[in-house]
């Protein structure tokens, strides 16, 4: 008998089944996270003031993705408009040590970072006697200790009302009826939540969860779940000579307690020089001072960590960018242009950038066999061109 084929079960992402996601931006307070904000959007919605809590309720704003593939299609396409893809972006207040008994701004600020779906957390390396610092001296681990403690507690808080909420249901639970072992299982996952964050003390997001622990995790909307970036805030000349005191600290750190999470150096006082220069000499600026702006970076990275991808649409009056999320099919991808085009869905016809950029044009493409139609199971790869096709 040929040995059984082995399935590849398709792993159910963490987070909010959505493709409108968002990321907030989380720090203890008078780190630079609303200077930051501001530099990003470029506007001057963010409050960036030189005092603690200067920002209460969360300002959004939706920043366009930077990527070369939409450039080149514009140039091919020239179109009458174009349309980037969006990362919606959060300024969010700062967290003290103690929050989530209430300090500070406590449970107000732990609901927002709930209302998010990753985090921008900003870690302030620079040193300016101006610049108070809550806690006294600027010490990064000690600011990224009490952010992972005061999310965790919550967790743990949260975690316990659910487990709490499940026993209470008054009977013992028999093994035969499926309702009662699915609510065992339920049990099961929750309290596994429970183990991780108390005993292996570690955030959700760096523990193995199965298909179905997936499902309850997302269930509970846990704070620790959430992907986190980690951006230093260094000061202009730290950044320039990408040396400082505290950078290889805080990279120990994040090895140490959550494994893979990305670090990105920047500084806000070199973006706030930049953004307030016109594109030419901004562009000038950085090849004098020998330093790149590092907000694209920033902007991709928050992107990815969501798991969110692009696929374009391109004609002469428009080349648009729809973001996804990993792992959407065909029908889901095209309905975030217009329901009826999920409900409708005939099929799509797609070809990937490469090899319209290798071939030159559609036609080419064509001619080569390489556009191909595209059915309902299909899964869109990031980078994909497509025409959707739906029914009367
Ligand atoms: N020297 C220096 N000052 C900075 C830098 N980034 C921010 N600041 C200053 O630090 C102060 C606080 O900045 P904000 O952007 O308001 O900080 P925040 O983290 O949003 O603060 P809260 O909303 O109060 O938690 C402001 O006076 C900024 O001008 C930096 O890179 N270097
Ligand atoms: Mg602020």
């Amino acid at each position: 008998m040929p040995p059984k084929k082995a399935v590849v079960e398709k792993k159910t992402l963490l987070g909010r089944p959505s493709n409108n996601l968002r990321i907030g931006i989380v720090g203890v307070p008078n780190v630079g996270k609303s200077s930051f904000f501001n530099v990003l959007s470029k506007t001057d919605l963010g409050i960036a003031r030189n005092f603690p809590y200067a920002t209460i309720n969360p300002e959004e704003a939706r920043i366009p993705v930077p990527d070369t593939r939409f450039e080149w299609l514009c140039d091919v396409y020239k179109p009458v408009s174009r349309i980037p893809a969006f990362l919606t972006c959060i300024d969010i207040a700062g967290l003290t040590a103690g929050a989530s008994t209430g300090a500070g701004l406590g449970n107000a600020f732990l609901s927002h970072v709930r209302a998010v779906d990753g985090i921008f957390q900003v870690v302030r390396a620079f040193d300016d006697a101006e610049v108070i610092h809550v806690e006294g001296e600027v010490n990064p681990i000690r600011d990224m200790e009490i952010i992972q403690t005061e999310l965790r507690l919550k967790d743990i808080e949260w975690v316990e009302k659910a487990l709490d909420g499940l026993k209470k249901s008054g009977r013992a639970l028999g093994n035969t009826s499926l309702a009662d072992r699915a609510k065992k299982e339920e049990i099961a996952s929750v309290e596994k939540v429970y183990k991780v964050l108390t005993e292996e003390n570690k955030d959700i997001r760096k523990a193995e969860w199965t298909n179905k622990e997936v499902d309850v995790v997302n269930g509970l909307q846990l704070l620790t779940a959430k992907p986190v970036t980690y951006l230093v805030n260094l000061s202009e000349k730290d950044y320039v000579r990408k040396k400082n005191k505290w950078l290889p600290k805080i990279k120990a750190w994040i090895d140490e307690n959550n494994p893979g999470d990305p670090l990105i150096p920047f500084s806000v006082a070199l973006e706030e020089r930049l953004v307030n220069l016109p594109e030419e000499e901004a562009a000038e600026e950085q090849t004098k001072v020998g330093a790149q702006s590092a907000l694209p970076k920033i902007t991709q990275a928050g992107y990815s960590s969501l798991d969110l991808i692009r696929y374009f649409t391109c004609g002469p009056d428009e080349v648009r960018a729809w973001t996804i999320r990993r792992g959407t099919k065909a029908p889901q991808a095209a309905g975030v242009i217009h329901t009826d085009f999920e409900n409708k869905f005939v099929c799509g016809e797609i070809m990937t950038f490469d090899d319209l950029k290798e071939y030159g044009s559609e036609a080419a493409v064509k001619a080569a066999g390489k556009l191909r139609q595209q059915g309902k199971p299909y899964e869109m790869v990031d980078g994909d061109i497509a025409y959707w096709k739906a029914g009367a």
